[in-house]
């Protein structure tokens, strides 16, 4: 490279990243060739519109990518094309969501949705994302006894608010969603059912979780997290719903889509069908029910007490140590996670009660079992010092 000084940070990044044990949930490591299509000439062009139907000249390569990356999706997710559509072109999962709303609810009209400090998404209408500030939005949590989902309880809050759509999804509840039992609550109250699969996106492809599909209307999923694509969005819709969210996409919301990173979703998505992505994803549950069970063992409090998904949420506070204290005696080895709310949490999420540790990245790099068994050693070593028990 010419310009040394990013050279020189490049660099520095893959060694932090080479040198850490990375147990950030949301995060992964792509391959080769799908930095290889992140970095090619398709940064160079517009492409406003839709493949057939552009608003820009020399797009009938872009076109091709645009399609191969649509048919792939559909493809992996098992999804037959005469009653679904996909759209690819999202720049992450936040505009994805976004657009959904604002094709689908009017503004000011009810969602109800999970909310952020029980395992939900900021998006997921949190009072400070805009999504909290245009709709009204109605939260549901876990139960105070079990640290899982209570489907009476959602559906007491769906028959009393009658929200035009209800919203599911994770970023730290680590659990099985029962798509099933929404469907049903949706059903009674004539409501829109959106899942939010982006963290378990990757699971549902390699056969590790259980899919949102054809329970859902509308699922969205950003595609750099279990699914080590590049960090981008798709959108899959139930063929009524897009015409409206694919407007809302493009004009709507979004200008020319990043032809680049649509085509290194094409490539994640097909490294996602082969053989060794479903070894991979069973993998990614089995090393996190591992290192939970680890901890556990070890004195360590898991909400919920377990995981089915390739996250889960550890309560440091139960023996003295705030999240945000145990996130920074474990950088200091060299082991990254996240500070984060567990449920019903009296402390700020600046530094809260747990931490989220996830396995898609380590396993990604190869670890196994007996990898995981040493990490929880370290992870225990590390936090014991400083816990008050
Ligand atoms: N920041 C992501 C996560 O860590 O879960 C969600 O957007």
């Amino acid at each position: 490279m010419k310009d040394k000084e990013i050279e020189r940070l490049i660099k520095l990044e893959e060694k932090r990243q080479r040198g850490a044990i990375n147990l950030i949930a949301s995060e992964n490591y792509v391959s080769k060739d799908v930095l290889r299509a992140l970095g090619s000439v398709f940064t160079n062009k517009y492409a406003e519109g839709y493949p057939g139907k552009r608003y820009y000249g020399g797009n009938e390569i872009v076109d091709k990518v645009e399609n191969l990356a649509k048919e792939r999706a559909l493809k992996l997710f098992k999804l037959p094309n005469k009653k679904w559509v996909v759209n690819v072109q999202p720049y992450s999962g936040s505009p994805a969501n976004l657009a959904v709303y604002l094709a689908l609810v009017p503004l000011g009209a009810k969602i109800v949705g999970m909310s952020l400090s029980t395992g939900g998404h900021l998006t997921h209408g949190h009072k400070v994302s805009t999504t909290g500030k245009l709709w009204n939005w109605i939260h549901f949590g876990v139960s105070k006894k079990t640290e899982l989902l209570d489907y009476d309880e959602i559906r007491k809050i769906a028959r009393r608010e009658k929200p035009k759509m209800i919203v599911a999804g994770f970023t730290a509840y680590s659990r099985v969603i029962d798509f099933k039992k929404l469907r049903k609550i949706c059903d009674e109250i004539k409501a829109i059912l959106m899942i939010d699969m982006s963290h378990f996106a990757g699971l549902v492809a390699g056969g590790a979780y259980p899919p949102p599909f054809p329970c859902a209307d509308i699922v969205t999923t950003t595609t750099h997290k279990t699914l080590r694509g590049p960090r981008a969005a798709m959108i899959f819709l139930r063929k009524e719903f897009s015409e409206a969210v694919n407007k809302s996409v493009f004009p709507g919301l979004q200008g020319g889509p990043h032809i680049n990173q649509i085509a290194a979703v094409a490539v994640c998505l097909k490294e996602a069908m082969s053989p060794n992505f479903k070894k991979h994803a069973r993998q990614v549950v089995k090393n996190a029910r591992v290192l939970a069970r680890e901890l556990q063992k070890r004195g360590w409090r898991i909400i919920s007490g377990g995981t089915d998904s390739h996250l889960f949420l550890v309560d440091t506070w139960g023996r003295g140590l705030s999240g945000k204290t145990a996130q920074e005696l474990l950088e200091a080895e060299k082991i990254i996670v996240n500070k984060n709310t567990i449920p019903y949490d009296t402390r700020s999420p600046f530094d809260p009660s747990g931490i989220r540790i996830g396995t898609a990245a380590v396993t990604t790099s190869g670890m196994k079992e007996k990898d995981i068994i040493k990490i929880a050693i370290k992870i225990d070593k590390i936090l014991k010092k400083h816990a008050n028990h």
